[in-house]
């Protein structure tokens, strides 16, 4: 038996999350389909994952003109970034610029983090639970983001520390002053490489602690030109083009030129424009370097040899650049001056392979060799990524079924977008899809168009429910493997693609490596095929 509060709230649909996927699906469904909704937001404000990052050099690693919303010309035509890669601060502002030219505010209700969903069978509704309100709907979105749950790692005697502690991913609303403080800082992902050089600039003194060394392409940020910007408006679907037909929706083309094809002093000539222009453009470079070994040290071998050309201090230049996995084998990083902080006198770093962390104790962080006394700890440690945000939800399908227990061994989703046992469910960027292998804006405007489509279908042809099918979900996973197969992101074994930085989370690729164009063919024929691939009921 089903109790329902007698204060619960119904919906046709429910989108949890105000980021950028929960914003134009409300716009989706709301305005193009005349749906009853509502966005539960944890937060108080919209921004998604960019409401939390607030953390010094917060920026996003896409430019600013391939980072946003392509749905609608006349955003297009009315928001001018400022800069070639947005800040935190101008992406919330241009999310709240959304929200009101769209009206959206008045349908999301802030303040609601979602404890519970259940779907309750006899009904085919879901029932859904916050901190203190009860929700009821027929379709369930999840709009949560693939980085949005923070993993502080269990270090020994953190409770104990009598400074102050921040996760990059949590960051307090009205900043961190680390002026006079001695800092550490913990992780040297795509975020630790962008906080290094903003922290120093301020700290009296910073040590970072490296455990795995990493590439980064210098990002060459700067403020657009008049010019820049007038050529973007006038050329919108010139970008919008391009923007949809390279694999990971990247406002440039990958080169079809191999390694291979060039003698050493070309491809060093190659290599040095792409560092000059910089920005996550430099992988484009030859088409075969994130497939092929040998093509691939070529780059490993340039950026090591730049990062030694840089850091003056050689123990530094040894330990940054004692780099063990191929380039952009990770999400490869670009950064303002990082590698050029090691030269200033406050800072320090420690080689966390040769020294690791014992524990942290009232004073700071105490490694096997020595100690270290900090005002503040950052952690930079990254997310349970892509699974993690969807789980904290406990959410619970047909027959009880627990998606924590459902996933032990990892996601099982067909193409990212539903899971069987779970029907009327959507996961936008799930787990399965390309996601966070893409610009993400890009990525989601997919996503929530095909849910909207979908929906819109099943209102049309009177269907109540829609479930991924088991045995097309076991084959979509194997596809995920495969594709990513084709690639050396897997042989990156301690990478959180495969939820390697997560105790005891299984290891399985979590995103479709295939491209954009390619998996959104996929999604289209599906949708041309009557959607004949899920249960419809
Ligand atoms: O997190 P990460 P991130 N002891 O997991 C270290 C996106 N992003 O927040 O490599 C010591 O990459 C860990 O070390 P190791 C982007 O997709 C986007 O930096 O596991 N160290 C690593 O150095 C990115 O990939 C933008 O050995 C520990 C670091 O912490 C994703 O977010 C900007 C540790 C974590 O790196 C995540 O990046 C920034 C421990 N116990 C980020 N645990 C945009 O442009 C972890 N580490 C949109």
């Amino acid at each position: 038996m089903n109790h329902i509060h007698s204060s619960t709230k119904e919906y046709d649909a429910i989108i949890v999350g105000a980021g950028f996927s929960g914003l134009y699906q409300l716009i989706c469904l709301r305005d193009q389909l005349g749906l009853k909704c509502v966005v539960l937001e944890t937060g108080d404000d919209v921004g998604g994952t960019w409401y939390w990052n607030r953390y010094p050099g917060a920026r996003c690693d896409t430019e600013s003109h391939a980072y946003s919303y392509y749905f609608s010309d006349e955003l297009l035509k009315e928001w001018t970034w400022s800069e070639r890669y947005p800040g935190h601060e101008e992406i919330r502002e241009y999310m709240n610029f959304v929200a009101s030219k769209f009206d959206l505010k008045k349908d999301i209700l802030f303040k609601q983090k979602v404890t519970s969903a259940k779907f309750i069978e006899d009904s085919n509704n879901w029932n859904v639970k916050t901190d203190n309100n009860n929700f009821k709907c027929k379709f369930l979105i999840t709009a949560v983001g693939c980085l949005s749950n923070t993993n502080i790692p269990k270090i020994k005697g953190l409770e104990n520390f009598e400074g102050s502690y921040y996760h990059t991913g949590n960051w307090p609303k009205n900043g961190v002053s680390f002026v006079n403080k001695t800092v550490g800082q913990i992780g040297t992902g795509s975020t630790g490489i962008q906080a290094v050089p903003v922290i120093a600039a301020e700290a009296k003194h910073l040590t970072v602690f490296q455990r795995t060394a990493n590439y980064s392409i210098p990002a060459r940020n700067k403020p657009l030109t008049e010019e820049f910007k007038k050529q973007v408006k006038e050329n919108f679907q010139n970008y919008k083009d391009l923007i949809k037909r390279t694999p990971n929706a990247h406002p440039f083309e990958i080169s079809d030129r191999l390694v291979s094809d060039v003698n050493s002093e070309e491809m060093n000539q190659i290599y040095e424009k792409a560092w000059e222009k910089g920005g996550l453009q430099f992988r484009a470079a030859f088409n075969d370097l994130v497939t092929n070994f040998e093509a691939n040290k070529t780059a490993s071998d340039f950026i090591k040899n730049k990062i030694n050309e840089t850091v003056l201090n050689k123990k530094f230049a040894s330990i940054l650049s004692d780099i063990d996995h191929p380039y952009a084998g990770k999400r490869p990083p670009i950064d303002s001056n990082y590698f050029e902080t090691y030269n200033r006198d406050n800072v320090n770093l420690i080689d966390l392979r040769r020294d690791p962390i014992k524990c942290i104790n009232k004073n700071g962080i105490e490694t096997e060799k020595n100690n270290f006394d900090l005002d503040i700890i950052v952690f930079a440690t990254g997310y349970d990524a892509m699974t993690g945000p969807l789980l904290n939800m406990n959410i619970l399908g047909k027959n009880n079924l627990k998606l924590k227990n459902d996933w032990k061994e990892g996601p099982k989703t067909f193409l990212g977008l539903q899971i069987p046992g779970f029907p009327n469910l959507f996961t936008v960027t799930g787990p399965g899809s390309p996601s966070v292998l893409t610009n993400m804006p890009m990525a989601i405007e997919q996503h929530v168009e095909w849910i909207r489509d979908c929906i819109s279908f099943m209102i049309k042809k009177e269907y109540t429910t829609i479930e991924a099918r088991s045995n097309l979900a076991k084959k979509w996973g194997k596809e995920v493997n495969r594709v990513a197969n084709k690639t050396l992101l897997p042989t990156v074994k301690h990478s959180w693609y495969l939820g390697a930085n997560i105790p005891g989370k299984p290891r399985v690729f979590m995103p479709y490596a295939g491209g954009l164009p390619r998996y959104s063919k996929i999604c289209d024929d599906v949708k041309k095929n009557n959607f004949e691939d899920f249960i419809l009921a």
